[in-house]
């Protein structure tokens, strides 16, 4: 016995006609707990509150102004024959338009927009204008020669596209009730369905995304062959693909040799090519995924990939898959994690994962879209094992490593996150759109990481300010309420208000840095072993805030509209270090309050050389709350030497605040010595 779907039947928002909802059919995870989705989480005030509403006033309109000027639409006009110019753009842009329309339907659920609402109805028309009438949607492929669509799938971001597609679709019929869109999807779905598969063509997308969506549309629809597509893409890394099935055999995936002299364009492709599917496991079809034990390859493809590999575990039995997630975790979490929770360096060459313990600051990779696939696989690792510390992880990763991607004025985007600069600036678009459009999507998503239900039990996983209506195994309704201005204070209201009188057990989770760890490995640690005490009332009376071995204190009652349990966690200023073996942090010292990783800008520290800026030994920071600056952050402030010897006031900004303002350097990890207070 689960929580109940927590979809709800969704109309626009104040929409000027009522379309009549659809309903959906949404297979619950016979394994884990049950999300609660986004839709049903309004984040108001607080941390959240200002930002989803920059996401809708700012963000939002950016990125469909830009995608429009660069011809992602007109793209589609073209493939649909309404339009004589040039394609635009790479094979891939079909999905940053995708993403962008996600994040306005995911926009559009908790603001009503008239205007974007039509505008994202008129671009919706253009994208399905185009579809073929074998179902095949995607514009490049259209446009270019659909004898070619199927041709190579090491590049060209077909399923990528396809994937992105079929999330946006899920989201417009979640949000309108309206069919459509999640039709054209099922339609596509079908035919790449038609064309892979057992007995059918055996491949594998060089981008790992369509695995997760189809999950997503097997939920959506019921139709369990998305599913069974979903587990047969990733069945099928490692494997040699053609028209059968062949054994494993390592011997398939040797990296061929350099070619020696000239060559022609269509052998330098073809050797790349070859030599990609198995350097350094890029595209992690180097090996089966269930041998898979370490992370290797392009961040952003194996965080969709683990995903996706956590879903089926949850929808499926599949204990070899539940088995090389594991090793994968504790891969990442353990040697290839930064302080930020972003992930991939340029070691490479490949937007990927380095070797263990290899994680150079200022060559730090950690895109902002592989900190979203890190978030989103944490969230389904939190989802199927029911424990703190993966949510741990999301949190770490979404408060800095994600965050830092886009600016606080929502218009201005980073690619790359690394842990030190002599300067960054954020673009204000990129070509290569996956980061700000990826960002696009994610800001409104975040509620619905927030919660989760077992079977007796809501679990609560991020403190964030706003109301959450749950429903409950039953059909019980229960509204909980956040007030909260976590990230910058630890203490949490959340009232609860059950529809009626229940039993059901309210898990709180108590974060790990709040009990002296910074990270669920020992990869980086604090210097103080000391731990505040943490503070838990349920209506006034004090109860235990230890948490039971899987990371949450588990409040069991019959809760009562209005019950009011109070949390306090307490937030010190905590110097961290890395692990020995981490030679880049070597003698350095980071900064954290909370789940805030802090950097130092040179915007705060005006003629002080940034690079030998040294952080005292001796913990004597304080924390300030400043509602003015940089959208309103706490600073930290202590004494450091300047140049390493001059004393000067150093003052510690949120990581994901940095390049927001003038030009300057900024480091995460800093020298440490002793300074005299
Ligand atoms: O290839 C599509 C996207 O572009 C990837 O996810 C990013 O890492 C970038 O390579
Ligand atoms: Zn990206």
């Amino acid at each position: 016995m689960i929580c109940k779907r927590t979809l709800k039947p969704l109309v626009w928002i104040g929409a000027l006609s009522v379309v009549s909802a659809v309903a959906q059919v949404a297979p619950l995870p016979p394994h884990g707990l049950v999300e609660v989705n986004h839709s049903q989480v309004e984040l108001r005030g607080g941390f959240w509150g200002p930002r989803v509403k920059t996401h809708a006033e700012v963000t939002i309109p950016h990125a469909l102004n830009c995608l429009e000027a660069d011809g992602h639409v007109t793209n589609f006009d073209k493939a649909a024959g309404k339009f004589d110019g040039p394609l635009k753009g790479h094979h891939a842009f079909d999905s940053d338009l995708h993403k962008a329309l996600e994040g306005s339907l995911d926009s559009l659920q908790h603001f009503n927009d008239a205007a974007l609402r039509q505008r994202v109805d008129g671009i919706l028309d253009r994208v399905l204008a185009a579809q073929q009438p074998d179902g095949f949607l995607i514009s490049y492929f259209i446009v270019q020669g659909l004898d070619k669509r199927w041709d190579d799938l090491r590049l060209e971001h077909q399923m990528y596209n396809a994937g992105h597609f079929f999330e946006m679709a899920v989201e417009h019929n979640r949000l309108t009730g309206d069919p459509k869109v999640l039709n054209a999807a099922k339609r596509f779905a079908d035919h790449i369905d038609s064309v892979f598969g057992p007995g059918k063509r055996y491949d594998v997308d060089g981008h790992q995304e369509v695995e997760l969506a189809l999950v997503k549309l097997y939920r959506a629809t019921g139709d369990r062959r998305y599913l069974d597509l979903a587990k047969f893409f990733l069945d099928e890394r490692g494997y040699a693909h053609g028209t059968e099935r062949k054994p494993f055999d390592p011997k398939t995936v040797v990296e061929p040799p350099k070619p020696q002299g000239p060559q022609t364009a269509e052998q330098r492709r073809a050797n790349f090519q070859a030599r990609l599917r198995v350097r350094n496991g890029r595209m992690q079809d180097h090996k089966p995924v269930v041998q898979q034990y370490e992370a290797v390859g392009h961040a952003v493809r194996a965080g969709y990939m683990y995903s996706a590999m956590t879903d089926i575990v949850r929808f499926m039995d599949a204990p070899d898959y539940d088995r090389a997630l594991d090793h994968l975790w504790s891969d990442v979490v353990s040697h290839k994690m930064y302080l930020t929770g972003g992930v991939g360096t340029g070691q490479y060459d490949d937007e990927g994962f380095g070797d263990p313990y290899l994680l150079p600051n200022d060559s730090a990779y950690c895109e902002s879209c592989a900190a979203i696939a890190h978030i989103l696989w944490q969230h389904r690792m939190t989802l199927l094992k029911g424990q703190a510390k993966y949510a741990d992880v999301m949190e770490l990763t979404l408060y800095n490593g994600m965050l830092a991607g886009i600016a606080i004025a929502g218009d201005r985007f980073f690619y790359q996150n690394p842990l030190a600069s002599g300067g960054g600036r954020r673009s204000s678009w990129i070509g290569l759109a996956c980061c700000p459009s990826n960002l696009a999507r994610s800001i409104p998503q975040v509620g619905g990481w927030a919660y989760a239900c077992g079977q007796q039990q809501i679990y609560v996983n991020l403190y964030l300010a706003g109301e959450a209506n749950i429903k409950m195994d039953k059909g019980l309704g229960v509204k909980l309420t956040q007030q909260t201005e976590y990230p910058w204070d630890g203490r949490v209201r959340l009232t609860v208000t059950p529809e009626q009188a229940s039993e059901f057990t309210l898990c709180l989770r108590i974060p790990g840095w709040a009990l002296g760890r910074p990270v669920p490995s020992d990869l980086y640690r604090f210097a103080s072993k000391e731990v505040p005490t943490i503070g838990l009332t349920v209506n006034g009376s004090k109860t235990s805030a230890s948490p039971q071995d899987d990371g949450y204190v588990h409040l069991q009652r019959k809760w009562q509209a209005g019950d009011v349990v109070e949390l306090d966690l307490p937030m010190p200023v905590q110097q961290v270090y890395a692990h020995e073996k981490v030679q880049a942090d070597k003698g350095k010292v980071a900064l954290m309050r909370g789940p805030i990783v802090y950097c130092v800008e040179g915007a705060d520290h005006p003629g002080v050389d940034m690079a030998q800026l040294v952080l005292p030994r001796k913990p004597g920071f304080r924390a300030e709350h400043r509602a003015e600056l940089l959208g309103g952050v706490t600073v930290l402030q202590g004494k450091a030497l300047a140049d390493g010897q001059r004393p000067v006031t150093v003052t510690a900004i949120p990581y994901y605040a940095w390049g927001n303002r003038e030009k300057g350097a900024m480091k995460v990890w800093s020298d440490e010595a002793s300074v005299s207070e």
